[in-house]
């Protein structure tokens, strides 16, 4: 049984961990968050220490640092700008590091903690869950095989994804570009990674929308062109799937043929737990392809709509 530790307990995604520790037989020995409100704890690990003051927590976990009942693994949950530091924390304190995606803003944020990571020898994880997506690891398998048969096949792809979002959001730190990294980097992260990893390396990248509620674009990878489309706001769900009461859509269109996997999320971190405690976790150098897209789109000028652009541009 492998003992963990979270950072930022409160929030939105840490059920999924908490759930993710539950059924792969471990616990959940302390957890830090800023806010209090924090009594999800109880359906999990109600005998979970709980700290809102870092320097407690750091006391806590420090204690057990050289013994045998060290923290193996801290989970961090917290907002994209603090994971590095976090992560940090967690290799110097003698543990492995489970960390949200993104793993960080920048390409530079993970050079950093790739020398780190030799220091203390200890690995840094991260979810990157659409990687394990049954519909997903389906299309990488069909993708694997057409290129076998033709290795000089150019796929051409449409991806929208929309994920509807209340005014909440734009109040949040999600909305903050310092601290999100805007939407691209935040929601469209999931997206460029699985691309990457299915169609190879980017050759070119290009923006036509970067607005608060929409990020649009071209990329051109190594075996696709791809014309993507991402919008947190419901205007842009499909008739057919407002009418459905869902206010997700996650659909790639590849030559032609449509494939959704809005669904099929539930257990995604769970699995990615059991890929991690089976030492096939993904890694800081897995995760570098996608944050170098993100963080170019993030400071890139706008291209002029036209050529290859997504059709959802012009509405
Ligand atoms: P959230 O705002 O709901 O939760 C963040 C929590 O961190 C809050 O409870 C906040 O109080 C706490 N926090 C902030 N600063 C802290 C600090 N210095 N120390 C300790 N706690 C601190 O956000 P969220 O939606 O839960 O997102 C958290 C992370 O998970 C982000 O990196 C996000 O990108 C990622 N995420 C991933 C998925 C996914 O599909 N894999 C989904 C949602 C969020
Ligand atoms: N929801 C909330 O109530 N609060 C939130 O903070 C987020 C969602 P999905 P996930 O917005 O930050 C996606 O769109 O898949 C509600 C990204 N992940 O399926 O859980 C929402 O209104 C993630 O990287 O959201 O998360 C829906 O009703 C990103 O950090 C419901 O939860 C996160 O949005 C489910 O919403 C975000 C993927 O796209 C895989």
């Amino acid at each position: 049984m492998k003992k963990f530790a979270l950072i930022g307990v409160a929030g939105y995604i840490a059920p999924r961990h908490l759930k993710a520790i539950k059924d792969t037989n471990n616990y959940l020995d302390v957890a830090l968050d800023k806010h209090d409100s924090v009594g999800i704890l109880d359906s999990f690990f109600p005998n979970c220490a709980f700290f809102t003051e870092f320097e407690r927590f750091d006391r806590y976990v420090d204690k057990f640092r050289n013994t045998k009942d060290k923290i193996d693994y801290i989970s961090i949950c917290s907002p994209n700008y603090l994971h590095d530091s976090h992560i940090r924390f967690a290799l110097r304190s003698n543990t492995h590091a489970i960390c949200e995606k993104p793993l960080v803003l920048n390409p530079n944020n993970v050079y950093k903690l790739m020398d780190i990571e030799k220091e203390y020898n200890k690995d840094v994880n991260t979810i990157l869950q659409l990687r394990l997506h049954p519909t997903i690891q389906d299309l990488k398998k069909k993708v694997q095989a057409k290129l076998k048969e033709n290795p000089s096949k150019i796929f051409d792809i449409d991806l929208t994804y929309i994920t509807s979002r209340g005014k909440w959001y734009f109040y949040s730190w999600k909305n903050d570009l310092i601290k999100s990294g805007g939407v691209s980097t935040n929601i469209g992260i999931h997206f460029f990674d699985m691309l990457i990893d299915i169609f190879g390396e980017v050759q070119n990248s290009k923006v036509h929308i970067k607005k608060e509620d929409v990020h649009s674009g071209f990329l051109e990878l190594k075996y696709a062109r791809v014309r993507w489309f991402l919008s947190i706001n419901e205007s842009f769900l499909p008739t057919n799937i407002k009418q459905k009461g869902q206010r997700t859509y996650r659909n790639i269109c590849i030559d032609s043929k449509q494939l959704e996997f809005s669904d099929g999320f539930t257990d995604l971190h769970t699995k990615s737990y059991e890929m991690i405690l089976d030492n096939q976790g993904f890694s800081l150098e897995d995760s570098l392809s996608s944050i170098c897209v993100a963080s170019d789109i993030r400071n890139c000028s706008l291209s002029r709509i036209e050529g290859d652009y997504h059709p959802l541009c012009m509405r």
